[in-house]
């Protein structure tokens, strides 16, 4: 088999985990039906009902009940369903939680903003295992994304998902990934944003480096100027080679550009597929390092090779 450091591969528990491609993270606001039924006709990977930031404080009971609605009436097909609440700190959580959680169907994944502590990660646990539990059948069993948006969450992003890891274990849920919430964080650190997103390297790079090493989906930041196109596929690419594997979007426009640049090229995959050929011959004959096409190959290449197989695997078994 594969070795355990592939692509958004989760190693310490059970092959009852399917890999969910989330190349494409896309909001849909709560109280705009209208938008909400557009989503089957969307490419996107993941659809994420939202209840947080997208949706005024006045629309959020509207947001609440449409998304119940929307849960019942669409068949989202190969589309990751899921649903953003609001943030423990907001004071909404629980309204939102016992709503969702009493539709008639539920979301495959439940997204929770500005975790900034473990204790706001008990708190919703809490209050999830509560309404999980108020239901009949007791096998539901979301994904949780948490989203990382501010210092002190980057300061304690480690407990945040060991914490998230043991309730998994627990069976409340099943952590699988990890947001940077990049915007929340400029203000957070009174940083401004810029396009080239030079302010916010440390922060996304130890955001992807810890999301993997506990083998989770690492989702980029939002790119919010929707008409730059250019600016847009500059960034997804860039978070591609840090090693996300997707990125939240907020509009139809930019869900081509995104899938395409977490999906590794024909070359990339022509690359990896004869490189590990060319392994597997030199291996036989006892060789370490051999050179494949000018460059020194070794284990850590042969490893990149095969994260990319593995990669369009995941991607592959969606279509
Ligand atoms: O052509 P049609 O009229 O049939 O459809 C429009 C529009 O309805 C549709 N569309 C969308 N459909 C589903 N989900 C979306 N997010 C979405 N956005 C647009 O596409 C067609 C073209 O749309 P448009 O160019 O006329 O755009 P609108 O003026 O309708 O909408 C623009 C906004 C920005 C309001 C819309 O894209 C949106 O609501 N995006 C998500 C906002 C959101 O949830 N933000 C919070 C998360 S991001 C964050 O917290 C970090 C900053």
């Amino acid at each position: 088999g594969l070795n355990k450091r592939s692509v958004g591969c989760y190693s310490t528990s059970s092959a009852e985990r399917q890999y969910i491609p989330r190349r494409t993270v896309m909001y849909v606001p709560g109280h705009d039906l209208k938008k909400l039924r557009k989503i089957p006709q969307l490419n996107t990977d993941c659809a994420v009902l939202e209840c947080e930031d997208g949706v005024a404080l006045s629309k959020k009971a509207e947001a609440r009940v449409n998304i119940c609605q929307i849960l019942e009436e669409i068949d989202f097909g190969p589309i990751d369903c899921a649903v953003r609440v609001n943030s423990v700190s907001s004071g909404l959580i629980e309204e939102d939680l016992k709503i969702i959680l009493s539709a008639k169907k539920l979301p495959q994944t439940v997204l929770i903003p500005k975790v900034d502590n473990i204790d706001e990660l008990n708190y919703f646990t809490d209050i999830m295992k509560r309404e999980i539990n108020r239901r009949k059948e007791t096998n539901y069993r979301p994904y949780l994304i948490t989203f990382i948006e501010s210092g002190q969450a980057v300061m304690n992003m480690v407990d945040i998902i060991k914490t998230g890891l043991r309730f998994s274990e627990e069976g409340v849920y099943l952590l699988d990934g990890v947001v940077f919430g990049s915007d929340d964080f400029c203000a957070d650190i009174g940083a401004t944003r810029t396009s080239e997103a030079g302010e916010l390297i440390y922060a996304r790079q130890k955001i992807v480096m810890t999301a993997k090493a506990f083998r989770l989906q690492a989702i980029d930041m939002v790119s919010i100027d929707i008409k730059d196109q250019e600016s847009l596929e500059r960034q997804s690419l860039e978070g591609a080679r840090m090693g996300y594997t997707g990125k939240q979007i907020i509009h139809p426009s930019q869900i081509d550009t995104v899938n395409t640049a977490f999906t590794p090229s024909h070359d990339k995959v022509e690359w990896a597929t004869q490189l590990l050929d060319a392994f597997n011959t030199h291996h036989q004959s006892g060789q370490g390092a051999f050179t494949f096409r000018g460059s020194m190959i070794d284990m850590p290449l042969v490893l990149q090779a095969r994260n990319i197989l593995q990669l369009v695997k995941n991607i592959q078994r969606k279509q």
